[in-house]
Protein backbone atom coordinates (compact mmCIF):
# COMPACT_ATOMS: atom_id res chain seq x y z
CA UNK A 1 0.00 0.00 0.00
CA UNK A 2 2.57 2.19 0.79
CA UNK A 3 4.39 2.26 -2.30
CA UNK A 4 1.46 2.19 -4.40
CA UNK A 5 0.50 5.36 -2.78
CA UNK A 6 3.84 6.45 -3.62
CA UNK A 7 3.15 5.64 -6.63
CA UNK A 8 0.09 7.67 -7.02
CA UNK A 9 1.90 10.52 -5.40
CA UNK A 10 4.35 10.59 -8.04
CA UNK A 11 2.18 10.30 -10.87
CA UNK A 12 -0.23 13.08 -9.91
CA UNK A 13 2.36 15.27 -9.41
CA UNK A 14 3.98 14.50 -12.89
CA UNK A 15 0.54 14.90 -14.27
CA UNK A 16 0.27 18.39 -12.45
CA UNK A 17 3.33 19.48 -14.19
CA UNK A 18 2.19 18.18 -17.90
CA UNK A 19 -0.94 19.78 -17.57
CA UNK A 20 1.05 23.36 -16.03
CA UNK A 21 3.70 23.39 -18.24
CA UNK A 22 0.87 23.08 -21.54
CA UNK A 23 -1.18 25.98 -19.59
CA UNK A 24 2.30 28.23 -19.48
CA UNK A 25 2.81 27.70 -23.11
CA UNK A 26 -0.53 28.81 -24.25
CA UNK A 27 -0.11 31.87 -21.82
CA UNK A 28 3.09 32.92 -22.69
CA UNK A 29 3.67 33.19 -26.27
CA UNK A 30 1.37 36.41 -26.66
CA UNK A 31 2.01 39.64 -24.97
CA UNK A 32 -0.47 40.70 -21.89
CA UNK A 33 -2.27 43.12 -24.13
CA UNK A 34 -3.68 39.89 -26.39
CA UNK A 35 -3.96 37.78 -23.03
CA UNK A 36 -6.36 40.15 -21.79
CA UNK A 37 -8.01 40.42 -25.58
CA UNK A 38 -11.38 38.56 -26.30
CA UNK A 39 -10.44 36.97 -29.54
CA UNK A 40 -13.83 36.06 -29.98
CA UNK A 41 -17.48 36.50 -28.21
CA UNK A 42 -17.60 32.78 -28.17
CA UNK A 43 -14.44 32.34 -25.68
CA UNK A 44 -12.66 33.99 -22.80
CA UNK A 45 -9.76 35.99 -22.54
CA UNK A 46 -6.98 33.94 -22.17
CA UNK A 47 -6.17 35.42 -18.79
CA UNK A 48 -9.83 34.18 -17.74
CA UNK A 49 -9.36 31.02 -18.52
CA UNK A 50 -5.47 31.12 -16.59
CA UNK A 51 -6.88 32.29 -13.27
CA UNK A 52 -10.05 30.14 -13.61
CA UNK A 53 -7.50 26.99 -13.52
CA UNK A 54 -6.50 28.01 -10.53
CA UNK A 55 -9.14 28.99 -8.95
CA UNK A 56 -10.70 25.33 -9.45
CA UNK A 57 -7.65 24.21 -8.16
CA UNK A 58 -7.78 26.42 -5.19
CA UNK A 59 -11.88 25.36 -4.32
CA UNK A 60 -11.56 21.46 -4.99
CA UNK A 61 -7.99 20.47 -3.48
CA UNK A 62 -6.55 23.38 -1.09
CA UNK A 63 -9.66 24.05 0.12
CA UNK A 64 -11.91 20.83 0.15
CA UNK A 65 -9.57 18.24 0.14
CA UNK A 66 -6.98 19.98 1.72
CA UNK A 67 -9.18 21.98 4.61
CA UNK A 68 -6.94 24.98 4.35
CA UNK A 69 -7.40 28.58 4.49
CA UNK A 70 -8.57 30.35 1.33
CA UNK A 71 -5.68 31.76 -1.08
CA UNK A 72 -8.43 34.16 -2.24
CA UNK A 73 -11.77 34.45 -1.27
CA UNK A 74 -12.29 37.77 -3.29
CA UNK A 75 -12.23 36.24 -6.66
CA UNK A 76 -14.37 33.22 -6.61
CA UNK A 77 -17.26 34.70 -8.02
CA UNK A 78 -15.45 36.24 -11.11
CA UNK A 79 -13.89 32.54 -11.71
CA UNK A 80 -17.26 30.78 -11.75
CA UNK A 81 -18.34 29.44 -15.20
CA UNK A 82 -22.03 29.60 -14.23
CA UNK A 83 -22.17 33.44 -13.00
CA UNK A 84 -19.98 34.64 -15.99
CA UNK A 85 -21.03 34.51 -19.00
CA UNK A 86 -18.04 33.81 -21.98
CA UNK A 87 -18.99 37.16 -23.48
CA UNK A 88 -18.96 39.28 -20.61
CA UNK A 89 -15.93 38.19 -19.34
CA UNK A 90 -13.57 40.72 -20.73
CA UNK A 91 -15.45 43.27 -18.77
CA UNK A 92 -14.66 42.26 -15.38
CA UNK A 93 -12.00 43.31 -13.31
CA UNK A 94 -9.72 40.31 -13.75
CA UNK A 95 -6.34 39.27 -12.36
CA UNK A 96 -3.66 41.51 -14.59
CA UNK A 97 -1.71 38.35 -16.23
CA UNK A 98 1.40 38.81 -13.70
CA UNK A 99 -0.84 38.75 -10.79
CA UNK A 100 -3.11 35.58 -11.92
CA UNK A 101 0.53 33.76 -12.52
CA UNK A 102 1.53 34.41 -9.45
CA UNK A 103 -2.01 33.52 -8.14
CA UNK A 104 -1.61 29.71 -9.81
CA UNK A 105 1.99 29.09 -8.43
CA UNK A 106 0.55 30.18 -4.63
CA UNK A 107 -2.10 27.65 -5.30
CA UNK A 108 0.12 24.59 -6.91
CA UNK A 109 2.64 25.02 -3.83
CA UNK A 110 0.05 24.46 -1.02
CA UNK A 111 -1.26 21.32 -3.81
CA UNK A 112 2.27 19.72 -3.59
CA UNK A 113 2.24 20.22 0.18
CA UNK A 114 -1.13 19.03 0.69
CA UNK A 115 -0.11 15.69 -1.70
CA UNK A 116 2.66 15.02 0.47
CA UNK A 117 0.57 14.04 3.57
CA UNK A 118 -2.98 13.19 1.75
CA UNK A 119 -4.53 9.91 2.87
CA UNK A 120 -5.82 8.28 -0.52
CA UNK A 121 -8.63 6.55 0.69
CA UNK A 122 -10.10 8.14 3.12
CA UNK A 123 -12.68 9.86 1.51
CA UNK A 124 -14.06 8.94 -1.77
CA UNK A 125 -13.57 12.48 -3.11
CA UNK A 126 -9.65 11.22 -3.02
CA UNK A 127 -9.95 7.38 -3.08
CA UNK A 128 -7.51 6.59 -5.55
CA UNK A 129 -6.38 10.70 -6.40
CA UNK A 130 -9.66 11.31 -8.17
CA UNK A 131 -10.18 14.81 -6.21
CA UNK A 132 -6.02 15.21 -8.10
CA UNK A 133 -7.23 13.69 -11.56
CA UNK A 134 -10.32 15.83 -12.06
CA UNK A 135 -8.43 18.54 -11.54
CA UNK A 136 -5.64 17.74 -13.73
CA UNK A 137 -8.41 17.19 -16.13
CA UNK A 138 -9.64 19.99 -15.89
CA UNK A 139 -6.46 22.04 -16.84
CA UNK A 140 -5.94 20.04 -20.25
CA UNK A 141 -9.57 20.33 -20.94
CA UNK A 142 -8.96 24.56 -20.40
CA UNK A 143 -5.73 24.38 -22.00
CA UNK A 144 -7.66 22.58 -25.40
CA UNK A 145 -10.59 25.46 -25.10
CA UNK A 146 -7.22 27.78 -25.02
CA UNK A 147 -5.90 25.99 -27.57
CA UNK A 148 -9.36 26.97 -29.52
CA UNK A 149 -9.02 30.47 -28.57
CA UNK A 150 -5.92 30.52 -30.23
CA UNK A 151 -7.03 29.41 -33.64
CA UNK A 152 -9.22 32.37 -33.37
CA UNK A 153 -7.03 35.01 -32.50
CA UNK A 154 -5.88 37.03 -35.29
CA UNK A 155 -2.71 37.81 -36.02
CA UNK A 156 0.59 35.73 -37.61
CA UNK A 157 1.40 32.05 -36.05
CA UNK A 158 2.92 31.79 -32.13
CA UNK A 159 2.20 28.04 -32.03
CA UNK A 160 4.66 25.78 -33.80
CA UNK A 161 4.65 22.13 -33.68
CA UNK A 162 5.78 19.73 -36.44
CA UNK A 163 3.38 18.12 -38.33
CA UNK A 164 1.47 14.99 -37.73
CA UNK A 165 2.70 11.12 -39.55
CA UNK A 166 2.30 10.28 -42.53
CA UNK A 167 -0.20 7.94 -43.51
CA UNK A 168 1.17 4.18 -43.75
CA UNK A 169 -2.09 2.22 -44.36
CA UNK A 170 -5.09 2.65 -46.61
CA UNK A 171 -8.00 3.06 -44.64
CA UNK A 172 -11.84 3.69 -46.47
CA UNK A 173 -15.24 1.83 -46.42
CA UNK A 174 -17.23 1.13 -43.59
CA UNK A 175 -16.87 -1.53 -40.83
CA UNK A 176 -19.55 -3.84 -39.95
CA UNK A 177 -20.28 -4.45 -36.15
CA UNK A 178 -23.06 -7.40 -35.29
CA UNK A 179 -25.64 -7.07 -33.10
CA UNK A 180 -25.77 -7.50 -29.79
CA UNK A 181 -24.60 -6.36 -26.16
CA UNK A 182 -21.29 -4.71 -24.78
CA UNK A 183 -20.23 -3.04 -21.92
CA UNK A 184 -20.69 0.97 -21.98
CA UNK A 185 -19.03 3.36 -19.39
CA UNK A 186 -16.82 2.07 -16.97
CA UNK A 187 -16.84 1.93 -12.73
CA UNK A 188 -13.20 0.61 -12.53
CA UNK A 189 -11.20 3.68 -14.46
CA UNK A 190 -9.91 5.51 -11.51
CA UNK A 191 -10.29 9.31 -12.69
CA UNK A 192 -12.93 8.15 -15.09
CA UNK A 193 -15.43 11.38 -14.63
CA UNK A 194 -19.03 10.91 -13.18
CA UNK A 195 -20.76 10.80 -16.37
CA UNK A 196 -18.66 8.01 -17.66
CA UNK A 197 -20.25 5.98 -14.62
CA UNK A 198 -21.62 3.44 -13.73
CA UNK A 199 -20.76 0.49 -16.51
CA UNK A 200 -24.06 -0.96 -18.25
CA UNK A 201 -24.81 -3.36 -20.84
CA UNK A 202 -26.01 -2.17 -24.02
CA UNK A 203 -27.69 -4.15 -26.74
CA UNK A 204 -27.35 -3.04 -30.36
CA UNK A 205 -28.53 -4.43 -33.89
CA UNK A 206 -26.24 -4.68 -36.18
CA UNK A 207 -24.69 -1.55 -37.76
CA UNK A 208 -21.72 -0.34 -40.33
CA UNK A 209 -19.61 2.77 -39.33
CA UNK A 210 -17.12 4.68 -41.07
CA UNK A 211 -13.51 2.83 -40.83
CA UNK A 212 -11.72 6.50 -40.53
CA UNK A 213 -13.45 9.82 -39.63
CA UNK A 214 -15.04 11.57 -43.06
CA UNK A 215 -11.90 13.59 -44.94
CA UNK A 216 -11.31 17.40 -46.03
CA UNK A 217 -11.71 15.37 -50.00
CA UNK A 218 -15.19 14.07 -48.87
CA UNK A 219 -16.60 16.66 -47.61
CA UNK A 220 -15.74 18.75 -50.55
CA UNK A 221 -17.38 16.82 -52.52
CA UNK A 222 -20.60 17.27 -50.26
CA UNK A 223 -19.51 21.12 -51.13
CA UNK A 224 -19.20 20.52 -54.67
CA UNK A 225 -22.28 19.11 -54.89
CA UNK A 226 -24.65 21.87 -53.51
CA UNK A 227 -24.61 19.94 -50.35
CA UNK A 228 -25.20 23.59 -47.91
CA UNK A 229 -27.62 24.73 -50.49
CA UNK A 230 -30.45 21.60 -50.54
CA UNK A 231 -32.52 21.90 -47.77
CA UNK A 232 -32.76 18.18 -48.48
CA UNK A 233 -30.18 17.05 -46.10
CA UNK A 234 -30.77 19.26 -43.05
CA UNK A 235 -32.48 19.27 -40.23
CA UNK A 236 -35.34 21.80 -39.86
CA UNK A 237 -32.72 23.15 -37.27
CA UNK A 238 -29.79 22.85 -39.11
CA UNK A 239 -31.17 24.51 -41.99
CA UNK A 240 -32.61 27.73 -40.01
CA UNK A 241 -29.19 28.27 -38.61
CA UNK A 242 -27.32 27.54 -41.97
CA UNK A 243 -29.19 30.05 -43.45
CA UNK A 244 -28.63 32.57 -40.09
CA UNK A 245 -25.01 32.55 -40.37
CA UNK A 246 -24.62 31.84 -43.59
CA UNK A 247 -22.55 28.51 -43.54
CA UNK A 248 -21.03 27.46 -46.67
CA UNK A 249 -17.64 25.93 -45.35
CA UNK A 250 -16.21 24.32 -42.27
CA UNK A 251 -15.31 27.31 -40.14
CA UNK A 252 -11.75 28.79 -40.69
CA UNK A 253 -12.13 27.56 -44.66
CA UNK A 254 -11.86 30.26 -47.74
CA UNK A 255 -12.06 29.58 -51.46
CA UNK A 256 -8.76 30.43 -53.38
CA UNK A 257 -9.38 29.95 -56.74
CA UNK A 258 -10.92 26.65 -57.72
CA UNK A 259 -9.30 25.50 -54.04
CA UNK A 260 -10.07 25.54 -50.57
CA UNK A 261 -7.89 26.81 -47.79
CA UNK A 262 -7.66 27.36 -44.54
CA UNK A 263 -6.10 28.73 -41.36
CA UNK A 264 -4.96 26.89 -39.08
CA UNK A 265 -2.80 28.66 -35.85
CA UNK A 266 -1.82 31.84 -38.27
CA UNK A 267 -0.81 30.27 -41.33
CA UNK A 268 -3.00 29.67 -44.49
CA UNK A 269 -2.60 26.28 -46.38
CA UNK A 270 -4.07 24.19 -49.40
CA UNK A 271 -7.02 22.05 -47.38
CA UNK A 272 -5.67 18.47 -47.87
CA UNK A 273 -8.13 15.88 -48.60
CA UNK A 274 -7.07 13.02 -46.97
CA UNK A 275 -7.05 14.67 -43.10
CA UNK A 276 -10.57 13.99 -41.30
CA UNK A 277 -12.57 17.63 -42.15
CA UNK A 278 -12.49 19.59 -38.22
CA UNK A 279 -14.27 22.83 -37.13
CA UNK A 280 -17.64 22.05 -38.39
CA UNK A 281 -21.02 22.00 -36.35
CA UNK A 282 -23.21 18.83 -35.67
CA UNK A 283 -25.78 20.33 -37.90
CA UNK A 284 -23.31 19.90 -40.87
CA UNK A 285 -21.94 16.47 -39.77
CA UNK A 286 -25.97 15.72 -39.85
CA UNK A 287 -26.53 17.25 -43.40
CA UNK A 288 -23.31 15.27 -44.73
CA UNK A 289 -24.36 11.96 -43.31
CA UNK A 290 -27.86 12.64 -45.01
CA UNK A 291 -25.86 13.22 -48.18
CA UNK A 292 -23.74 10.28 -47.82
CA UNK A 293 -27.18 8.33 -47.33
CA UNK A 294 -26.03 7.42 -43.87
CA UNK A 295 -26.71 8.85 -40.69
CA UNK A 296 -24.34 9.80 -37.77
CA UNK A 297 -23.54 7.44 -35.21
CA UNK A 298 -25.06 7.14 -31.83
CA UNK A 299 -22.74 7.73 -28.77
CA UNK A 300 -23.48 3.91 -27.68
CA UNK A 301 -22.83 2.63 -31.12
CA UNK A 302 -19.29 4.99 -31.20
CA UNK A 303 -18.27 3.53 -27.90
CA UNK A 304 -18.65 -0.22 -29.09
CA UNK A 305 -16.82 0.50 -32.15
CA UNK A 306 -14.36 2.29 -30.24
CA UNK A 307 -14.08 -0.26 -27.25
CA UNK A 308 -15.78 -3.69 -27.76
CA UNK A 309 -13.44 -6.40 -28.52
CA UNK A 310 -15.33 -9.69 -30.54
CA UNK A 311 -12.30 -12.54 -29.34
CA UNK A 312 -13.30 -11.95 -25.44
CA UNK A 313 -16.89 -10.35 -25.26
CA UNK A 314 -14.99 -7.64 -23.27
CA UNK A 315 -15.08 -3.51 -23.37
CA UNK A 316 -11.23 -1.90 -23.54
CA UNK A 317 -9.88 1.18 -21.81
CA UNK A 318 -9.17 2.20 -25.52
CA UNK A 319 -9.29 0.79 -29.32
CA UNK A 320 -6.13 -0.61 -29.30
CA UNK A 321 -6.36 -1.85 -25.24
CA UNK A 322 -5.82 -1.11 -22.00
CA UNK A 323 -2.65 0.74 -21.92
CA UNK A 324 -2.48 4.48 -22.32
CA UNK A 325 -2.04 6.57 -25.20
CA UNK A 326 1.85 6.61 -26.71
CA UNK A 327 2.54 9.14 -29.55
CA UNK A 328 2.13 5.90 -31.81
CA UNK A 329 -1.56 5.01 -30.93
CA UNK A 330 -3.11 8.68 -31.58
CA UNK A 331 -2.82 12.01 -32.44
CA UNK A 332 -3.33 13.95 -28.78
CA UNK A 333 -1.76 16.35 -26.82
CA UNK A 334 -1.10 19.37 -28.95
CA UNK A 335 1.94 17.63 -30.51
CA UNK A 336 0.79 18.55 -33.45
CA UNK A 337 -1.40 21.43 -34.55
CA UNK A 338 -4.27 19.66 -36.87
CA UNK A 339 -5.66 16.12 -37.67
CA UNK A 340 -3.35 13.69 -39.11
CA UNK A 341 -4.10 11.92 -42.47
CA UNK A 342 -6.33 8.85 -42.26
CA UNK A 343 -3.80 5.96 -41.57
CA UNK A 344 -1.60 7.54 -40.08
CA UNK A 345 -2.51 5.83 -37.15
CA UNK A 346 -2.11 2.29 -37.73
CA UNK A 347 -1.48 0.87 -34.16
CA UNK A 348 -4.63 2.71 -33.06
CA UNK A 349 -6.93 0.30 -34.19
CA UNK A 350 -9.93 -1.06 -32.99
CA UNK A 351 -10.41 -4.76 -32.69
CA UNK A 352 -13.07 -4.53 -35.39
CA UNK A 353 -11.10 -2.23 -37.48
CA UNK A 354 -11.73 1.16 -36.80
CA UNK A 355 -9.09 3.75 -37.29
CA UNK A 356 -8.70 6.71 -35.46
CA UNK A 357 -11.36 7.12 -32.76
CA UNK A 358 -8.92 8.52 -30.12
CA UNK A 359 -7.05 11.56 -30.97
CA UNK A 360 -7.42 13.94 -34.49
CA UNK A 361 -10.79 15.50 -33.98
CA UNK A 362 -13.57 15.06 -31.69
CA UNK A 363 -16.26 13.23 -32.96
CA UNK A 364 -20.08 14.33 -33.05
CA UNK A 365 -22.79 11.43 -32.13
CA UNK A 366 -26.26 11.54 -32.61
CA UNK A 367 -26.89 11.67 -29.38
CA UNK A 368 -28.22 14.02 -26.80
CA UNK A 369 -26.16 14.57 -23.15
CA UNK A 370 -27.60 12.88 -20.85
CA UNK A 371 -27.13 10.26 -17.89
CA UNK A 372 -25.73 6.70 -17.60
CA UNK A 373 -28.53 4.33 -16.21
CA UNK A 374 -27.52 4.34 -12.64
CA UNK A 375 -25.86 7.56 -12.54
CA UNK A 376 -24.67 9.77 -9.64
CA UNK A 377 -23.46 13.38 -9.74
CA UNK A 378 -20.08 13.31 -8.22
CA UNK A 379 -18.63 15.17 -6.60
CA UNK A 380 -20.52 18.18 -8.03
CA UNK A 381 -24.16 18.20 -10.07
CA UNK A 382 -22.21 21.26 -11.99
CA UNK A 383 -19.68 19.45 -13.58
CA UNK A 384 -22.24 17.18 -15.94
CA UNK A 385 -25.73 16.87 -14.25
CA UNK A 386 -26.74 20.29 -15.19
CA UNK A 387 -25.95 20.00 -18.97
CA UNK A 388 -28.12 16.91 -19.37
CA UNK A 389 -30.94 17.33 -21.72
CA UNK A 390 -32.01 17.92 -25.24
CA UNK A 391 -29.79 20.99 -26.10
CA UNK A 392 -26.00 19.58 -25.87
CA UNK A 393 -25.12 16.60 -28.28
CA UNK A 394 -21.94 14.27 -27.32
CA UNK A 395 -18.91 14.19 -28.87
CA UNK A 396 -16.05 11.00 -28.30
CA UNK A 397 -12.93 10.58 -28.94
CA UNK A 398 -10.33 13.52 -28.14
CA UNK A 399 -8.66 15.76 -31.10
CA UNK A 400 -4.84 16.60 -32.00
CA UNK A 401 -5.56 19.23 -28.74
CA UNK A 402 -6.98 17.15 -26.47
CA UNK A 403 -4.30 15.53 -23.47
CA UNK A 404 -4.38 11.89 -23.07
CA UNK A 405 -5.49 12.28 -19.26
CA UNK A 406 -8.58 13.94 -20.77
CA UNK A 407 -9.20 11.12 -23.20
CA UNK A 408 -10.45 7.58 -22.80
CA UNK A 409 -12.22 4.66 -24.54
CA UNK A 410 -15.68 6.34 -22.47
CA UNK A 411 -14.58 9.84 -21.95
CA UNK A 412 -17.41 11.92 -22.82
CA UNK A 413 -17.74 15.68 -24.44
CA UNK A 414 -20.65 17.69 -25.19
CA UNK A 415 -21.47 21.08 -26.85
CA UNK A 416 -24.28 23.02 -28.04
CA UNK A 417 -25.27 21.88 -32.01
CA UNK A 418 -24.58 24.95 -33.62
CA UNK A 419 -20.62 25.01 -32.07
CA UNK A 420 -17.58 24.58 -34.47
CA UNK A 421 -14.86 26.45 -33.06
CA UNK A 422 -13.86 23.17 -31.40
CA UNK A 423 -11.91 20.71 -33.15
CA UNK A 424 -14.87 19.07 -34.07
CA UNK A 425 -15.50 16.43 -37.08
CA UNK A 426 -17.34 13.09 -37.50
CA UNK A 427 -17.27 9.78 -39.08
CA UNK A 428 -20.99 8.02 -40.02
CA UNK A 429 -22.88 5.19 -39.38
CA UNK A 430 -25.65 3.23 -40.67
CA UNK A 431 -28.15 0.36 -39.63
CA UNK A 432 -27.00 -3.60 -41.10
CA UNK A 433 -29.18 -4.05 -44.09
CA UNK A 434 -30.91 -7.54 -43.73
CA UNK A 435 -28.05 -9.19 -46.01
CA UNK A 436 -25.30 -7.64 -43.88
CA UNK A 437 -26.08 -8.99 -40.36
CA UNK A 438 -25.65 -12.54 -41.00
CA UNK A 439 -21.69 -12.91 -42.58
C1 LIG B 1 -16.60 18.93 -20.96
C2 LIG B 1 -15.39 20.42 -22.38
C3 LIG B 1 -17.78 20.65 -22.12
O1 LIG B 1 -15.11 23.09 -21.20
O2 LIG B 1 -17.19 23.41 -20.70
C4 LIG B 1 -14.34 22.86 -17.95
C5 LIG B 1 -15.21 20.91 -19.36
N1 LIG B 1 -16.02 21.78 -17.12
N2 LIG B 1 -14.68 23.42 -16.79
C6 LIG B 1 -16.19 22.70 -20.75
C7 LIG B 1 -15.18 21.83 -18.17
C8 LIG B 1 -15.70 22.78 -16.28
C9 LIG B 1 -16.36 21.26 -20.27
N3 LIG B 1 -16.52 20.33 -21.42
FE1 LIG C 1 -13.73 25.09 -15.92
Amino acid sequence: MGSSSEQLRDRIAVELARARSRTSLLTEVVDDGELMRQHSPLMSPLVWDLAHVGNQEELWLVRDVGGREPVRCDIDELYDAFKQPRRDRPALPLLPPAEARAYLGTVRDKVHDLLDTVAFGERPLVADGFAFGMIVQHEQQHDETMLATHQLRAGSAVLHAPPPPEPTVRVGGEVLVPAGEFTMGTDTDPWALDNERPAHRVDLPAYAIDAAPVTNGQYEAFIADGGYDDQRWWSPEGWAHRLREGLVAPMHWRRDGDEWSYRRFGRWDRVRGDEPVVHVCFYEAQAYAAWAGKRLPTEAEWEKAARWDPSTGRSRRYPWGDEDPTGAHANLGQRHLWPAPVGAYPAGVSPLGVHQLIGDVWEWTSSAFGGHPGFTAFPYREYSEVFFGDDYRVLRGGSFGTDRSACRGTFRNWDYPIRRQIFSGFRCARDARPDESYR
